[in-house]
């Protein structure tokens, strides 16, 4: 097994820096109390604040053009966990890991619960996989899945759903995603309205074997692999089809599944108010689903989202508690760091919307004063909010500086010495 990262080595590495935290971490106290925040309650949260990490994402990723390995990948969904501890262990937030099935090839459940278990690591929701064929199935899904006119097609991908609860009771999970492709890729291939029908009855069947303590999470995307037509191509399909199947049933936010210029935050504000958020996979993007580091280009719009929902945190929404994950792709950089900075990115924002004064916003709503309205969230976003990061990692036994000390450790390094035929992510993608 390749070697974890010794808790000494990062303590060592925090001695370094500890003197400087304390100092920004005091002045950053002394600047919120003057708007009465208490640093202490906010850093506490933050120490609570826990983003599961997709398995898939912690191999290298690609494109459909081609993939560039990097050293020292995951060859199996036990050495993922191993990079997933590596990571928990420095983030102290990423406590938890998303598999995705039959990408992670399980013989014995119980075994691999033993393992989580002694890398302090917990199973976040089951991912399904309708979305491509296996070898050997005995009816593609090249038509679609859930939707496909042929029944045979549909009861495999109602039978894998089935499958994947079963095995995620066995770890533990409490949540199945279901994302499918289906849709069509011409005018006229497909019958909107019956394609819909036959989802939504295959959909009933998956939800009928749900545990009455699961949730049922549907993931919308507005295009590929089908070109012209998605069967939950938006927000509004999805919704439609969460009424549909009842209360355990609900809408999973993928920040790269929108059209351009959607505003994410009201969608995210109006599934809370029908008590129909189920959680979010973080990512960032410029053209379609780019599935880049999240924050990496729009910062400002992760904190939207983050705004609206702390602000459901703090009216207690009933119905308000969604699993956050990221789900990422990693072509040009160490899985492994792009997981870390984008756990902390996501953190940063749920830290920032906290430090809103929501009062003073509501206020300013009343009285329509849109200037002082959004310079009240721009204040909140425009502060460092850094020392607050690094304190909860501190505090948690984690390290002040995740990215320095796991370059200081040599971990890739030796993982590449240990893992010498990697080269394969288990995701299927190239
Ligand atoms: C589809 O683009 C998606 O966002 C779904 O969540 C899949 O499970 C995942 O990507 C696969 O990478
Ligand atoms: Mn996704
Ligand atoms: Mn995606």
């Amino acid at each position: 097994m390749t070697q974890r990262i010794d808790k000494a080595f990062i303590a060592e590495e925090n001695a370094k820096l500890a003197g400087f935290l304390k100092e920004d971490y005091e002045a950053l106290g002394n600047q919120l109390a003057r708007d009465d925040i208490n640093i202490e309650d906010i850093t506490a949260k933050a120490e609570q604040f826990q983003i599961a990490v997709p398995s898939w994402g912690t191999g290298t990723g690609g494109t459909r053009f081609a993939r560039f390995p990097g050293e020292g990948e995951p060859r199996n969904i036990w050495e993922k966990l191993e990079d997933s501890a590596v990571i928990n262990d420095l983030s102290q937030c990423t406590e938890r890991v998303s598999p995705h099935f039959p990408w992670d090839k399980v013989d014995d459940f119980t075994e691999l619960k033993q393992t989580s278990d002694s890398l302090n690591l917990k199973w976040d929701s089951i991912n399904s996989n309708t979305f491509q064929d296996q070898p050997g199935q005995a009816h593609s899904f090249k038509y679609g899945s859930l939707s496909n006119t042929r029944a045979e097609s549909r009861d495999l991908a109602i039978q894998h759903n089935l499958d994947c609860i079963e095995w995620g009771k066995a770890l533990g999970s409490k949540t199945l995603t279901v994302w499918v492709g289906d849709g069509s890729n011409h005018p006229g291939q497909q019958h909107f309205q019956s394609a819909f029908e036959r989802y939504l009855d295959s959909m009933k069947q998956i939800y009928a074997g749900l545990p009455s303590d699961w949730e049922l999470h549907i993931e919308h995307k507005m295009f590929e692999p089908a070109f012209y037509s998605t069967i939950i191509q938006d927000w509004g399909s999805n919704i439609l089809a969460a009424m549909e199947l009842g209360p355990q049933a609900k809408s999973l936010v993928d920040l790269g599944h929108h059209a351009p210029n959607v505003n994410i935050e009201m969608i995210v504000s109006r599934l809370i108010q029908f008590k129909k958020l189920g959680g979010f996979h973080f990512n960032d993007s410029k053209y379609g689903d780019d599935d880049l580091d999240s924050g990496s280009l729009h910062p400002y719009q992760q904190f939207l989202i983050f705004n609206e929902l702390v602000d459901a945190q703090y009216r207690n929404q009933e119905g308000f508690g969604p699993n956050y994950m990221l789900d990422q792709s990693h072509n040009v950089t160490d899985p492994i760091e792009s997981l870390m900075n984008s756990a902390a990115s996501v953190q940063r924002s749920y830290v920032a919307a906290l430090i809103v004064d929501r009062k003073k916003l509501s206020g300013y709503q009343q009285d329509n004063d849109a200037l002082m309205a959004s310079n009240t969230l721009k204040k909140a976003f425009t502060t460092d909010v850094s020392p607050i990061l690094e304190m909860a990692r501190f505090n948690r036994g984690g390290a002040i500086d995740p990215i320095a000390v796991y370059r200081a450790s040599g971990y890739r390094a030796q993982a590449g010495r240990e893992r010498p035929n990697s080269g394969g992510n288990g995701s299927g993608i190239v």
